[in-house]
């Protein structure tokens, strides 16, 4: 199943590597003309949000997409979470941000991603789809300013959580609820049009040098083929030092599982439920929790992710990003 071509989308993203994938990915999707990008609200995550914004700023004018708004990334109060430069490098692009295209946007003039949320869902109420790949600040940041707004969202397409497997970032929480709990707690309550794409899912997708070989076999000079492999390289670098890939050499492209949400539905299977996020636990803040009590409980607000297809997945992100590299 196709979706809709006039499906409209802002990317809430904090690059980071995986992030750099799924932009990737969308950029592809974007130039078949099955998505279109109306804004880029980076956010402070991975690395601080001035490097966020301008590794998004350099995402777009790599792919050609350099008049799309972005966003500042709204703080978050909370200061006690490590950033994750040790995955995604301290530019967070795993030291490669120097060798991408040098952004005309201005991150001290830059709108505020808040500001730019709360804009797009009122003038296109029902009609936005928001792909968050990093903490919630902005999305709670924008219902805080404007209580109701993220209901007008489409979907709220979310990377985030884990609840049947373990923590990345602690033994009970992934780093995307574990760096702003209470903005995820805030977001979780007051939507119901969430779909979670939790560590559940997406520790199956190792994404291997010899996949970015492929897809650079037939564009390698191309700089979009070349930054696949060297951020590929950098990335599998660190993941297979911090055990992320079980000795696998390779990374997990995390974010990109969203993409294969709504454009490859069929690579995941979901349950319906109600969730939230603990935000006080000692050693539990950050979880992110499904109620399957068989009694009466709250409303359920968002589908989740139980189970994924990594080869077909994996599969459909190859062949898209070909495509990208024949189009640069
Ligand atoms: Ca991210």
């Amino acid at each position: 199943m196709k979706p809709d071509p006039q499906t409209k989308i802002i990317l809430d993203t904090d690059p980071g590597g995986d992030d750099a994938f799924a932009f990737l990915w969308l950029a592809s999707l974007i130039q078949q003309d099955l998505a279109k990008l109306v804004a880029v609200t980076a956010t402070d995550g991975n690395v601080q949000a001035s490097l966020t914004f301008t590794n998004a700023c350099k995402l777009l004018q790599l792919t050609g997409l350099d008049q799309v708004e972005v966003g500042r990334g709204v703080l978050n109060p909370d200061q006690a979470m490590a950033n994750a430069a040790m995955i995604h490098g301290h530019d967070g692009l795993g030291n490669l941000a120097h060798t991408l295209p040098v952004p005309h946007q201005n991150y001290q003039t830059a709108r505020f991603s808040d500001e730019i949320l709360i804009e797009t869902l009122t003038n296109y109420p029902g009609d936005i789809t928001i792909v968050a790949l990093g903490p919630l600040n902005n999305l709670a940041a924008a219902e805080i300013k404007s209580p109701g707004i993220l209901q007008a969202a489409k979907e709220i397409v979310l990377m985030g959580g884990a609840f049947r497997v373990p923590g990345n970032v602690t033994p009970e929480a992934e780093f995307n609820i574990a760096y702003n709990p209470e903005a995820a707690a805030l977001v979780f309550n007051q939507c119901q049009n969430l779909v979670i794409l939790p560590l559940d899912v997406t520790r199956s997708l190792i994404f291997t040098p010899e996949m970015a070989n492929d897809i650079s076999q037939n564009a390698p000079d191309q700089p979009i083929t070349q930054f696949i492999q060297s951020l590929c390289q950098s990335m599998s670098k660190a993941s297979l030092a911090h055990r992320e890939t079980q000795g696998i050499q390779g990374f997990l492209v995390h974010d990109a599982v969203t993409l294969a949400y709504l454009f490859y539905p069929e690579t995941l299977q979901f349950y319906r439920a109600r969730t939230d996020v603990e935000t006080v636990g000692q050693f539990t803040r950050g979880r992110t929790l499904a109620d399957f009590r068989h009694q009466t409980k709250l409303p359920a607000n968002a589908w989740v992710a139980a189970t994924v297809d990594p080869v077909n997945l994996l599969a459909c992100l190859i062949e898209d990003l070909k495509c990208l590299g024949t189009f640069s």
